[in-house]
This record gives C-alpha cells, sequence and structure tokens, in this order.
C-alpha cells in the first residue's frame, strides 16, 4: 500500500476556519483601534457625511439688512484642539444668514430703549423667589474662573453662603453688575480669588458701566456692556432678528478660512499689527495698552475678517442663543444645529457667549481664538458682555 494514510490530507474546511478567524481578528483589531483613538483622541469627528468643506455659492439676497453682511453658509470645520470643551473638532453644515458687522452699539441700544422702554436685566430690583441658591459661580464666569471657585469655594465667605447670600447684607437687596477692576499688585489670576479684579457694583448698568457716575459719553460706537442674554433677546425681538447659533457664530467668525486658530489665520500678530482688541500685559494688574484700549473699544477698529464682520474675536463677548454644554457635540446635528435641548445643569444652565473680550490674554484667556467658548447664566452680566444678532432670510 502507498503511504498515503501517513500523508497530511488537505483538509479546507480547517484552512477556511483559521482564515475567518484571522481576518475576523484583524477586523477587531482595527475597530477597536478606532474606538480607541476615538475616545482618547477625539480630535475630529463626524455623525454624517456633509461631503467637503467649502462655502455656498448662493449669492446675498438683495436688499442687504443694514448694517449686516451675508454670511453664504457651507460646510465647515468646528470646534478647535485648543480648549477641552471645543472638541472634538466635528464638521457642521449652516444654510446662509445676515449677521451684523459689528456688536450691538451703545448707539444702537439707546434706540431700542427709547422705542420700547425696556429696562435691562441688572436695572431692575431683584426679585428675591429668583434668589434661593444663587451662588458665585452663576454670575457668568468662564470655567477658569469656576475652576478658581472650586478652589476656593467660598470665596472668602462663611461656608455655605453665597454671593446673594453675602449680597444681602446689603440694605434692599439692590441690582449690580459685575465691573472688571485691575488688582493693585502683581498676582497670578490662575490661583487668586478672582473678586480681586471683579467687584460688584451696584446700578452698574449699559449706561453707567463702570458703575454710577460714568457715562457712555462719546462711547456711542462702543458694544453696549452689562447686557444679559434676556436683554439680548429683547433687542433682537424689537429689531426684527435673533441671537445667532453658536454654529452660525463660529462659521461667521471664521471668516472663510478652515481650522485656523484665529478669525484671521494662524498667527497672532502678523507682520506685529495687533488684530483684535484683547489685553497686553500681566493680568489683571497692568494692562500695557499696546493695542491702544483698556476697556472697549468703538467696533471697527480692527481689521474685519474674510466676511467683514468687526470684533468676532475680542472687544466683548458675544452671546449665543445655545444652551451651553461642555460636551456639547452629544447632542449636536451636522446640519443647522441649534445645541442642545437644556444647559448642562438644568437647575443652572447657562447660555454659550463666544469671541472673548478686551480682558483676553496670552497668559489667562485665550478665548479670543477663534474656537473658544465661553457661558454665563442668561440673567446676569458684567462690562466685558455684549451681542450681535443674525437674521434669515425669509
Ligand atoms: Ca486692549
Amino acid at each position: 500500500m502507498s503511504n498515503e494514510h501517513s500523508k497530511p490530507r488537505h483538509r479546507p474546511g480547517r484552512a477556511w476556519f483559521f482564515a475567518t478567524v484571522a481576518v475576523l481578528s484583524l477586523t477587531i483589531l482595527v475597530l477597536g483601534a478606532l474606538i480607541a483613538k476615538r475616545h482618547l483622541f477625539p480630535n475630529y469627528w463626524t455623525v454624517e457625511d456633509l461631503g467637503p468643506v467649502g462655502i455656498n455659492s448662493q449669492e446675498a439676497p438683495r436688499p442687504a439688512p443694514e448694517g449686516m453682511a451675508w454670511i453664504p453658509g457651507g460646510v465647515f470645520w468646528m470646534g478647535s484642539q485648543d480648549f477641552p470643551d471645543a472638541q472634538p473638532i466635528h464638521k457642521v453644515y449652516v444654510d446662509g444668514f445676515w449677521i451684523d458687522q459689528t456688536e450691538v452699539t451703545n448707539e444702537r441700544f439707546a434706540k431700542f430703549i427709547g422705542a420700547t422702554g425696556y429696562v435691562t436685566v441688572v436695572e431692575r430690583w431683584t426679585d428675591p423667589s429668583k434668589l434661593q441658591g444663587f451662588t458665585a459661580d452663576l454670575f457668568g464666569f468662564q470655567p477658569e474662573y469656576v475652576g478658581h471657585l472650586a478652589l476656593a469655594p467660598t470665596v472668602g465667605f462663611p461656608a455655605g453662603v453665597s454671593w446673594l447670600g453675602a449680597s444681602s447684607t446689603w440694605p434692599m437687596l439692590k441690582p449690580f453688575s459685575l465691573v472688571f477692576t485691575p488688582s493693585t499688585t502683581a498676582l497670578d489670576p490662575l490661583r487668586t480669588d478672582p473678586r480681586r479684579w471683579w467687584r460688584w457694583c451696584a446700578w452698574a448698568s449699559w449706561k453707567h458701566p463702570e458703575g454710577p457716575g460714568s457715562n457712555i459719553n462719546g462711547r456711542e460706537k462702543h458694544p453696549v456692556v452689562h447686557i444679559s442674554y434676556d436683554d439680548a433677546l429683547a433687542y433682537a425681538q424689537w429689531a426684527g432678528k435673533r441671537l445667532p447659533t453658536e454654529a452660525e457664530w463660529e462659521f461667521a467668525a471664521r471668516g472663510g478660512l478652515d481650522r485656523k486658530k484665529f478669525t484671521w489665520g494662524d498667527e497672532l500678530r502678523p507682520a506685529g499689527k495687533f488684530m483684535a482688541n484683547t489685553w497686553q500685559g500681566p493680568f489683571p494688574h497692568k494692562n500695557t495698552l499696546e493695542d491702544g484700549f483698556a476697556g472697549t473699544a468703538p467696533v471697527g477698529s480692527y481689521p474685519p475678517n474674510g466676511f467683514g464682520l468687526s470684533d468676532m474675536s475680542g472687544n466683548v463677548w458675544e452671546w449665543c442663543a445655545d444652551w451651553y454644554q461642555p460636551k456639547y457635540l452629544d447632542t449636536f446635528a451636522p446640519r443647522n444645529p441649534k445645541g442642545p435641548a437644556q444647559g448642562f445643569n438644568p437647575a443652572e444652565p447657562r447660555r454659550v457667549q463666544r469671541g472673548g473680550s478686551y480682558l483676553c490674554c496670552d497668559t489667562y484667556c485665550k478665548k479670543y481664538m477663534v474656537g473658544g467658548r465661553g457661558d454665563g447664566d442668561p440673567e446676569s452680566s458684567t462690562n466685558h458682555i455684549g451681542f450681535r444678532c443674525v437674521k434669515e432670510v425669509k
């Protein structure tokens, strides 16, 4: 007999088995690596293929609303690797819309007040029913500040006493807003109680930006400040406009550029030129004023971005329509997103602010960078918060 029986037999089933196992293992490995990468390094992500990044070709409808620029809309990469709450960078599509070329000025806001008799939130006597549980971190502070509050939870007050608790020692609970005041000595803002540079000021308002005795004479073209979200909404309704969604705001701010650090490019001061009203020098002690302004600047004092918009970086923070979520992408739609359904803490929800202000600087709050996000209590304000509006195409 042949030695047929001693030869290894051809076993196609086993070969297929090993091949299948190999392919499956490889697939699991690759998928696992991709999932791990997504979770560990979630820099880029999109839930739907929106196609290539680009600006819509739709021409500006006519007539153009006064003082507004046409933003054609399109697909863009939203978000930034420079800020944890602006990640992952993700593709978003927005329709075209009109947006104010500048922040709303004192002059414009005065017209609204003259026409409506509206009284801003910080000019109203406080409603005691709204004071329950009102704590320091509701005052429009940016996350950095809140971090400091966490380090020093009572911010100088006895444990358990809120800012309102402290202010209730004031007669009549006067309405107040926060006014920036430079510290008298140099300090490390990352390790210091922010009350060293923020003071609550009774009756500070848009008409009295630094408190009673101050006024806006000569600041007609400056952005209005001490504006709460509710005030901005009231103005927008009067003007037949609305607040921008955060996606619209960022699309507009990027000025047609793709994933740049600033609204004008990647260089903070191209050819040494200041492109925005921010803070120079050691914050919050000494502003060296190299850009020419300690506080607000007249709108349009710096070069506009690619869409013709001024001060999308610096000058004053601008309210957006969206609720703020540190992980907002969890609820973000890829097309015309309107933000999450509620704030990250439903008991103390906050709205998005964008653009940074004249108080942003290299060493502290870099949120004049185009991806930077801020947030604030809808009824609170400070003297570096304003807004601009958008208008839809009918
Ligand atoms: Ca400045």
